[in-house]
């Protein structure tokens, strides 16, 4: 029992730590890997295809459950067979790292940096056969002479062992998983930088010079990939690869379609401009972006698939299970709503859901803008509740008319005389046609606004004003093309969107 547990553990310690090290070198050095890899290379044909045939996709991960149960079993062997004769555990786990760094260096892709890993993993699982060993009340020299000794009952400390043991266990899992995620982040960035975006077909012309007014403290009209806000429920950014992409459309259709990335990028694409809008974006909050899009125009997939008339949700769902649900309807409507492959000239950023997403102008985020897109579901509204749907957000969700004041900053303290105060409306899909500013609650005043790009993009706007010394308050609002003014009544974000006209307070210097 003692024996095969310090075997299993320091053998699985060892190929944590090796997968983990592998995850900050290259992946392909990992010993786990490395050895999956030769195994594939090494197999027959009709090994190979009986594989993809039995388990398809999973045909990897059925490869490198195999090893790890060879592995298991030949170290909680080698772990009885060590409690009498220790060295045999120090020969098995340095055997274990030469095969790992032999495999690992023999790779085409790798250099002699490959053996780190192994190295690594070799040194690590001997740490563990000693320190087991030490709890365990052995002998603490493994390479001694006198190997014979059993263990004295009386120096067996069970609760200290089967601390040690929980700790090596801990260490492997911690070790294992992080390695996982660090090298499948290195693949997905590997495969997001070999990505070649097609020229759409349907291009946007540039935004019109005048959409940007320059004004310090008011972001760019178009939002840089790095400075764009990020919002969603993953802790660790999923990682997908381009090649390991496809998309099934399901559900409510006359003919289920699936397409892989590559058919994705053949497909005629557009490019727009759209501003994406957190539902929690409290007023005043900086939950709000604007970019330039490239994508396969959603509306003509659905088409291709044949919806039924009854579907009347899209729900759309994420690898990592996150799900979406968009009005059937909205989609349908004639708007940009499309599969996006680029943002603001670059494939998607793995954080903003790398390689595809969907984008809808006119909704909040979480019903129209899911990232790492996989699974599209024809269904209904009364048959299927999304993520932030089940957690009281409301089902439907177009974005609200609303503005922001970017500068003065709130308690801002500026100079007498003329005074820029200046920001950002939007009212996605119906444009935005006044903003007006208030000043210590005066009579409303017609703000300048920015040239429009399109009605899915906010603008800018600024106000010149003549301040007066003492504590003043500033408040926005904007009206839409529909003629609507934004809601003054303060609201949540929770259900549906917060209102309410920012206001700000500013202290003018005499
Ligand atoms: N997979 C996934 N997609 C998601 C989310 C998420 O949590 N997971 N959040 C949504 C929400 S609430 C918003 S506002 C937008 C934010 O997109 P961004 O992070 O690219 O700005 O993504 C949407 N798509
Ligand atoms: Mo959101």
């Amino acid at each position: 029992m003692i024996g095969g547990a310090i075997g299993l553990l320091s053998a699985a310690v060892a190929l944590g730590v090796g997968h983990l090290t592998a995850g900050l070198v290259g992946g392909t050095s990992s010993p786990v890997i490395a050895v999956g890899s030769t195994a594939i290379d090494a197999s027959p044909e009709w090994l190979k295809s009986y594989a993809i045939r039995t388990f398809g996709t999973n045909d990897k991960a059925v490869l490198v459950a195999g090893i790890g149960a060879v592995v298991a079993i030949v170290s909680i062997i080698v772990g009885v067979v060590a409690l009498q004769r220790p060295r045999v555990g120090v020969v098995a786990l340095v055997a274990l790292g030469t095969v790992g760094a032999t495999a690992a260096v023999a790779r085409p892709e790798n250099g002699l940096g490959a053996a780190v890993p192994s190295t690594a993993a070799t040194v690590a699982g001997l740490l563990t056969f000693w320190r087991l060993r030490r709890s365990a009340g052995l002998a603490t020299s493994v390479t001694g002479a006198g190997d014979a000794e059993a263990i004295a009952p009386a120096s067996f400390d069970r609760r200290r062992f089967l601390l040690a043991g929980a700790g090596a266990a801990g260490l492997a899992a911690v070790s294992g998983l992080a390695g996982r995620f660090l090298i499948r982040r290195a693949e997905a960035s590997a495969s997001r930088a070999a990505v070649r975006i097609p020229a759409p077909a349907d291009v946007a012309p540039l935004p019109p010079a005048g959409a940007d007014l320059h004004i310090a403290d008011v972001g760019p009209f178009i939002t840089p990939n790095d400075r764009f806000y990020r919002v969603d429920t993953s802790i660790l950014v999923p990682s997908v690869t381009a090649e390991g992409w496809t998309l099934r459309v399901h559900g409510m259709v006359r003919k289920e379609v699936s397409l892989d990335y590559a058919s994705l990028l053949a497909r005629p694409l557009m490019e727009r401009d759209v501003t994406l809008t957190c539902v929690s974006n409290p007023v005043g909050g900086g939950y709000i972006g604007n970019a330039r899009w490239i994508g396969a125009p959603l509306a003509d997939l659905l088409n291709e698939a044949g919806v039924d008339p009854a579907a009347d949700q899209i729900v759309s769902r994420s690898v990592d299970g996150f799900t979406v649900g968009t009005p059937t309807a909205v989609v349908m409507d004639g708007r940009d709503a499309m599969l996006a492959v680029a943002m603001n000239g670059e494939p998607l950023p793995l954080e903003h859901g790398f390689p595809v997403r969907m984008i809808v102008p006119g909704l909040y985020g979480y019903v129209s803008a899911t990232k790492w897109l996989v699974d599209i579901e024809l269904t209904t509204f009364g048959a299927y509740d999304a993520y932030w749907v089940r957690r009281g957000w409301a089902q439907q969700a177009p974005i609200k008319t609303e503005s922001r004041i970017d500068t003065p900053k709130q308690s801002a303290t500026v100079a007498a005389g003329r005074v820029t105060v200046a920001g950002i409306a939007w009212a996605q899909h119906r444009g935005i046609s006044t903003v007006e500013v208030s000043v210590d609650g005066d009579a409303w005043r017609p703000a300048r606004l920015a040239a429009e790009d399109t009605i899915d993009t906010w603008r800018q706007w600024v106000f010149a004003w003549d301040a007066s010394p003492g504590d003043h308050t500033l408040a926005v609002r904007a009206t839409d093309d529909t003629g609507a003014t934004q809601t003054a009544t303060q609201a949540d974000p929770v259900p549906n969107g917060a209102t309410g006209d920012h206001t700000i307070s500013v202290t003018v210097a005499g």
